[in-house]
């Protein structure tokens, strides 16, 4: 049973049902109206759902999940934060589920004090993000609920980049419904390394890192390269945060805590990147929604260990493949997986150097659905 399924059938156990026509439905009325209003796509969508949703009673008000913790939510709602207990019936279907509410989500609760209030109805979500709770990706979590974008963030130098782990994000992204940007940190470090490393090791860096730039900004998923350290890019991190909610996802140390600080002058907890393995250290121990001005939203999660598929599917795969599609109509076989058949386009294509090596590196590990060596 593929585990994003698993998800939808208890999301589906707790809307009644219809959630995964719905979806389909709303995704096919989205394509057919992307032409005529492509700015807009996503509000109208938001405002369409919104007028599905409840009345709210005359002591309710509307707000948005900031953190969940075991004997409280902290919901945000007029500026205010207020902390949530659980109304009657949630209660009972929360002791039945886990991961009933997730950070982000949209709720209506009855105000009960100057700062505290009782939930009784979770908004339907409009995205979510979701990850394996563990390495045999048996069961998910989810992470966030309501976003617009995920920051895929990667290090350069201390954690390594590790470019094959970049597909495995935007998959999940895109399934989740939202559009993933690159952001690749410490450029710094290419010029002022640390002690411990070799000079080779930063000039195999700095190829892999151009060859990634050149195989992946053609693409259409905006991918930008930054130091917190220097504050090269920051401005540019900035301006994509706008009016927006962002997700900050990827491995741990390779800075998501250090840049939401730095773009937002707030204080979130930073931790040291270990001499030895150059692996952060899990500072992080929970996602947290941070509202923002312009009513945009942040959110910083804990450093994802296992990002796994939650089925291997290879139609989905080869969809964030387009750079794939002028060489594979020319495949001997029309469902060509690309890894085994004779006269195969795409294996012609790199070995004429018209396709990245890289990308086709991703593309099979994504497939074989196996962590890459550089995984934990
Ligand atoms: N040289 C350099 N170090 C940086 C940069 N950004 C962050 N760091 C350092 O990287 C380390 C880890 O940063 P964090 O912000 O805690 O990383 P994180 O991704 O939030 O990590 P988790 O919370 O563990 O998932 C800290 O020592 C930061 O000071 C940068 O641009 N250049
Ligand atoms: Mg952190
Ligand atoms: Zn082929």
């Amino acid at each position: 049973m593929p585990k994003f399924d698993d998800y939808l059938d208890y999301e589906e156990d707790f809307y009644g049902g219809g959630k995964r026509e719905g979806r389909k439905e709303r995704r096919e009325t989205q394509a057919k109206d992307r032409s005529k209003y492509k700015k807009s796509d996503r509000d109208q969508k938001n405002q369409q759902l919104r007028k599905e949703e409840p009345p709210l009673g005359a002591n309710d008000l509307r707000g948005r999940v900031l953190t969940i913790s075991p004997d409280t939510i902290a919901v945000s709602a007029e500026h205010q934060t207020y902390f949530c207990s659980l109304k009657g019936a949630l209660k009972k279907t929360k002791t039945k589920q886990k991961n009933l509410f997730a950070v982000g989500d949209w709720v209506h609760f009855e105000k009960k004090g100057a700062n505290s209030g009782a939930i009784h109805h979770i908004e339907k979500r409009t995205s979510t993000l979701v990850r394996a709770e563990n390495l045999s990706r048996r069961k998910t979590q989810l992470i966030a609920a309501n976003i617009d974008q995920v920051f895929i963030v990667m290090s350069l130098v201390s954690p390594k980049f590790k470019p094959l782990l970049v597909d495995r994000y935007i998959l999940s992204a895109k399934k989740g419904n939202m559009q993933p940007i690159v952001i690749i940190n410490k450029t710094d470090l290419l010029i002022d390394p640390p002690e411990n490393i070799l000079e080779e090791e930063i000039d195999a860096e700095k190829i892999l890192l151009e060859e990634f730039l050149e195989a992946y900004r053609p693409l259409g998923i905006p991918v930008v390269t930054l130091s917190v350290s220097t504050g090269e890019g920051l401005k540019e991190l900035k301006d994509l945060m706008e009016n927006k909610t962002s997700v900050f996802s990827g491995q741990s140390g390779v800075g998501k805590s250090s840049l939401i600080n730095a773009v937002l002058g707030s204080a979130l907890p930073i931790g040291p990147i270990a001499l030895k393995t150059n692996k952060g250290s899990h500072t992080t121990t929970t996602a947290e929604l941070i509202p923002l001005a312009n009513k945009a939203f942040c959110i910083d999660t804990p450093g994802i260990k296992s990002f796994g598929l939650w089925e291997n599917d290879p139609v989905a795969i080869l969809e964030i493949f387009s750079d794939f599609v002028p060489f594979a109509k020319n495949c001997k076989f029309p469902n060509c997986t690309h890894i085994h058949e004779p006269n195969c386009s795409i294996k012609k294509a790199l070995e004429e150097e018209k396709l990245s090596p890289l990308r086709y590196a991703s593309y099979t590990t994504l497939l074989e659905d196996t962590p890459p060596k550089e995984w934990e």
